[in-house]
């Protein structure tokens, strides 16, 4: 599936790269893209592997804060 989330606390490149990394390395993940002016970040990933929440607390453990959007 893919999800839209609204990603707080971006200030730079450094800081997409570093959620889009974290992000990343998650099971089951396949895309990620963050927009740094948007505030936010699709991400593709296999619903059996892992979940929203899984994606939410590791954008969290990263030092970002982020919900979901439709
Ligand atoms: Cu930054």
């Amino acid at each position: 599936m893919k999800q839209k989330f609204a990603i707080e606390g971006l200030s730079c490149e450094h800081c997409v790269a570093r959620v889009e990394k974290a992000v990343s390395e998650l099971p089951g993940v396949q895309k990620v893209k963050v927009h740094l002016k948007k505030k936010n970040g699709v991400v593709k990933f296999d619903e059996t592997q892992t979940s929203t929440e899984s994606i939410i607390e590791t954008v969290k453990e990263t030092g970002y804060e982020a919900s979901l959007l439709k």
